[in-house]
């Protein structure tokens, strides 16, 4: 592990390989329930280049005219979201040790031209609560930056099996993904994406 930044905890690897396979599983069966679909951005209604869905109670969905919000159903199907796999609240009690669960998991899943621009989380009531970041599948070079948008940052890469924690003074940083690079090695499960896909899960307590 080591410590980015105050609060900011990055586990390289921390699932092991058929840890990894095992939660694609998962993941690929989250969306055959709930179909990855485009989300738009607030006010300009651009269509975000990073495909979306969600598991667990509530998921994070955004429009052009309702903006980022959490909701209890799919914006497509009308269906409540999946639950999240147990595999994803162990991790969160191991990683996070926070007293409460996990009411959200953002599944983000980025193609080779996929981006995230810098951007804080904060569309959460409890802003107390750490944020579990996992990674699967092609690495990506990450961006971390301050807690206002002109500060300093450092980029390093997330790849498959990583864990990034953001908490306490970190919870409120500014990051994004700066691009998906090519990755020798890190195969999804075909019933999840292609070679050179990054899927991205999130993990948040919202109310
Ligand atoms: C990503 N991650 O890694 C996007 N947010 O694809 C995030 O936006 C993120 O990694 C909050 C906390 C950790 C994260
Ligand atoms: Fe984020």
């Amino acid at each position: 592990m080591s410590e980015i930044a105050p609060g900011a905890f990055h586990y390289p690897v921390y699932l092991d390989p058929a840890t990894q396979a095992a939660l694609a599983e998962e993941i690929a069966e989250v969306v055959a329930a709930a179909p990855l679909y485009v989300s738009t951005m607030p006010k300009t209604g651009a269509p975000m280049s990073v495909r979306m869905t969600n598991c667990g109670a509530l998921g994070w969905v955004s429009d052009k005219e309702r903006g980022y919000r959490y909701e209890a159903r799919h914006p497509m199907t009308g269906e409540p979201w999946p639950a999240m796999p147990p595999r994803l609240l162990e991790l969160w009690n191991e990683l996070t040790r926070y007293p409460k669960p996990p009411e959200a998991c953002l599944v983000n899943l980025y193609d080779g031209e996929a981006r995230m621009g810098l951007h804080q989380d904060k569309d959460e009531v409890d802003l107390a609560a750490p944020i579990l970041s996992l990674s699967l599948g092609a690495d990506c070079r990450f961006r971390l930056g301050g807690t206002r948008r002109g500060d300093p940052a450092v980029a390093f890469p997330l790849s498959s099996g990583d864990a990034l924690v953001l908490s306490g003074p970190a919870r409120m940083r500014y990051h994004g993904v700066d691009r998906i690079l090519p990755t020798v090695n890190a195969p999804l499960p075909p019933t999840l994406a292609a070679r050179g896909v990054r899927v991205n899960l999130t993990l948040r307590r919202v109310a």
